[in-house]
């Protein structure tokens, strides 16, 4: 029997609570608990947004509680928009290949798992705090896993909330941000706890910042494939086709499909282009009666991978297995083969 608190009452034996029952307060107390003021802390994270806006909070909540608190990360930050997070928020963070993890007394790890990543598997936390579904085969002193949650930083909302920290406005916009998207601005799963969190960094939060974040999308080099698009472009049957060529990474295709997707009384945007020896085919469609993924598959399963799902898909097809020479590949050839299978 418990009160509601989850406390054992007292004169009955006491019940390990579950994480589920335990209240905000109680967390922090025993997240607070693991550090001692002379640790120096090592936060791990696959940054993007969600993560990056959770070491944030985590830094702060630590801030007089532990000697140092560092932020590392494997992968690359690729996407322009984050790019302009880590930027405009002036956010220290290390590459994790660049940091002696030994050096660290403890170590948190934040909107992921151990079993994330290779390079997570082999360090010993004391923490992990994530909303993606537990996973097994790993331990650490201290776990909270709240997978309804739509983003890991509405749970140190949370955190902070309790320990009385109003967030600074670089933070409270990071955490804001990080909801955005997270929940794709609430499209996707989320629970009414992320909305309360949302809607208290409402208040402190920069808007100008999330917008100019929310607008960096593109480079200044990418502009010239979009000339490409532009130039190439067949439509046909309210199917959009553009073939562009070489290009240096598939993520400017995702890009001007993107763009073009937006265009009035387009139902289809099928663009191509040639990356490491392959042809890669992005798709996209309303979804409205059509199945992006089972199009890709069927044009290019036997030659190639292919898949997706209604609205969004991708193909990629070795030069090799290609009829035409990948040289000879064009924005009409993209249109016959298209019309053969749909
Ligand atoms: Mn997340």
């Amino acid at each position: 029997m418990s009160n509601k608190n989850g406390n054992s009452v007292i004169g009955l034996p006491k019940k390990p609570v579950s994480n589920k029952k335990k209240t905000a307060k109680e967390r922090l107390n025993e997240f607070l608990g693991l550090f001692e003021k002379d640790d120096e802390v090592l936060v791990v994270i696959n940054a993007d947004p969600d993560a990056i806006a959770s070491a944030m909070a985590v830094k702060r909540l630590l801030r007089y509680r532990a000697k140092s608190v560092t932020i590392a990360y494997p992968n690359e930050i690729r996407r322009l928009s984050n790019v302009a997070m880590v930027d405009l928020l002036k956010i220290q963070m290390e590459r994790l290949h660049t940091v002696k993890v030994g050096d660290y007394s403890k170590k948190v790890m934040l909107d992921s798992q151990p079993t994330h990543l290779p390079v997570f598997e082999n360090i010993q936390f004391t923490a992990v705090i994530d909303h993606h579904p537990a996973t097994r085969g790993w331990e650490a002193g201290y776990v909270d896993i709240r997978k309804d949650f739509g983003a890991t930083a509405s749970i140190l909302v949370e955190y902070l909330r309790a320990a009385s920290i109003k967030p600074s406005v670089a933070l409270a916009t990071a955490l804001f941000y990080a909801i955005k998207v997270d929940t794709q601005n609430f499209e996707k799963k989320s629970t009414l706890a992320d909305v309360i969190s949302f809607r208290y960094l409402f208040d402190i939060a920069n808007p100008n910042l999330v917008r100019k974040i929310e607008l960096t999308t593109f480079r200044r080099s990418e502009l010239n494939y979009f000339k490409t698009a532009l130039a190439e472009m067949k439509v046909s049957k309210q199917r959009l086709y553009a073939h562009i060529g070489r290009v240096p990474s598939p993520d400017v295709l995702v890009l001007i499909a993107d763009f073009l997707n937006q265009v009035n009384e387009v139902a289809w945007v099928l663009v191509s282009g040639v990356h490491n020896d392959k042809l890669v085919v992005i798709f996209r469609c309303d979804g409205y009666k059509k199945n992006a993924g089972r199009l890709a598959e069927k044009m290019f399963n036997d030659i190639g991978s292919a898949g997706g799902h209604r609205v969004a898909a991708r193909a990629e097809v070795p030069a090799k297995n290609l009829s035409t020479d990948i040289q000879e590949f064009s924005t009409r050839t993209l249109m016959r083969l298209t019309t053969k299978h749909i």
